[in-house]
């Protein structure tokens, strides 16, 4: 294994090998619960889809914890299909039946069943965790993913400096499937509804920042589309993929990501204004057949003036966390959010 940036401790992590994974003394021990829900959302006030939603919300709650953590996550399927949990992204070392891929290293969870993952919160990053039973239709087409955030023992410098931190779950949506739950997302479906953290545009929220912040946005391919964010007036700098540090940042003002990636991106918010952040991919930014919709939402600084005459969401009520960024300030745990809850299918 290459030596990561951010981990000097490597020799600690190979004693744990050696014997197979144990907690360590000083690891701290969390326990998480979480249900499969199905449950209905919709888009733009007009598109339902079937999920099978994570504690009944897409994304899935906000699972934050340390490098090192000992976690427990109770998962109870409340659905009628089998599911699972992949931890995307982990090492899993010691612990490869945990790994949650059906058939392979363990039985699928059944309809009213409970399973339990216990495992090592490691390496450090942007990790992520989704069902891994007929991805092509769970994952990519029934919201069953949540952004999991494992903080460094020894965070670089410049993560020590970020301000505001947001998550961005990027995903696809395909109308022809959204009553028929165990169907859809096979070659030749053409998705239409595009989402950051499951709402699309205008229904997706501002990222509100201030001048002099440095600012990380966490981006996820969590569909099964190539994405490509763009940020206008800035130039941002790529700092970690799938959660690790690059040996140099990147400048770039858009950025293309795919399935399962992740990436940290950082910028300064030096440029008050109200600045465009979409999918440069275009046909992602319709909501069916409409344009001006989808993957798309703002940057908003605190100095500005939001009631422009020309800006549409000048008016918009403004809902805090929708990219999770309070959540990630309150410590350690798991964080549902209200605003992606959807309503329970009976
Ligand atoms: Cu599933």
């Amino acid at each position: 294994m290459m030596q990561s940036l951010r981990a000097p401790a490597m020799a600690g992590a190979f004693a744990c090998v050696v014997a197979g994974w144990a907690p360590v003394a000083h690891a701290e021990k969390r326990v998480f619960n979480m249900t499969i829900e199905d449950t209905m959302i919709t888009l733009v006030g007009k598109q339902k889809f079937h999920t099978f939603a994570f504690d009944g919300q897409v994304p899935g709650p906000l699972i934050h914890v340390k490098e090192g953590d000992d976690l427990t996550i109770n998962v109870e399927n409340d659905t009628t299909l089998p599911h699972t949990i992949h931890w995307h992204g982990l090492l899993q070392t010691g612990t490869w039946k945990m790994d949650g891929v059906p058939d392979i290293t363990q039985k699928a969870i059944q309809p009213g069943d409970t399973f339990t993952y216990h495992f090592k919160a490691e390496p450090a990053g942007t990790y992520w965790y989704h069902c891994h039973v007929n991805t092509n239709e769970h994952v990519a087409e029934r919201g069953m993913w949540g952004p999991l955030i494992i903080d460094p023992k020894d965070p670089l410098p410049i993560e020590k400096k970020v301000t505001k931190d947001f998550l961005l779950m990027f995903s696809s949506w395909d109308s022809a499937y959204w009553n028929k739950p165990g169907y859809g997302g096979v070659p030749g479906d053409v998705n239409n509804y595009f989402t950051i953290n499951g709402k699309a545009f205008p229904d997706t929220q501002p990222i509100r920042v201030k001048k002099g912040d440095l600012v990380r946005v966490r981006v996820f391919g969590a569909g099964d589309e190539m994405h490509e964010l763009h940020l206008h007036g800035h130039v941002f700098q790529i700092f970690a993929k799938d959660g690790h540090p690059l040996p140099a940042m990147i400048n770039a003002d858009t950025l293309l990501f795919g399935p399962g990636e992740r990436y940290d991106i950082l910028f300064k918010a030096d440029n008050p204004g109200i600045w465009m952040v979409h999918d440069h991919i275009d046909m992602h930014t319709v909501n069916g057949t409409k344009p001006m919709g989808g993957a798309m939402t703002t940057v908003e600084y605190d100095e500005v003036n939001k009631d422009q005459p020309f800006y549409i969401w000048a008016h918009k009520k403004f809902v805090p966390n929708f990219y999770y960024e309070d959540s990630m300030k309150k410590g350690y745990g798991i964080f549902t959010n209200p605003d992606f809850k959807g309503v329970p299918i009976q």
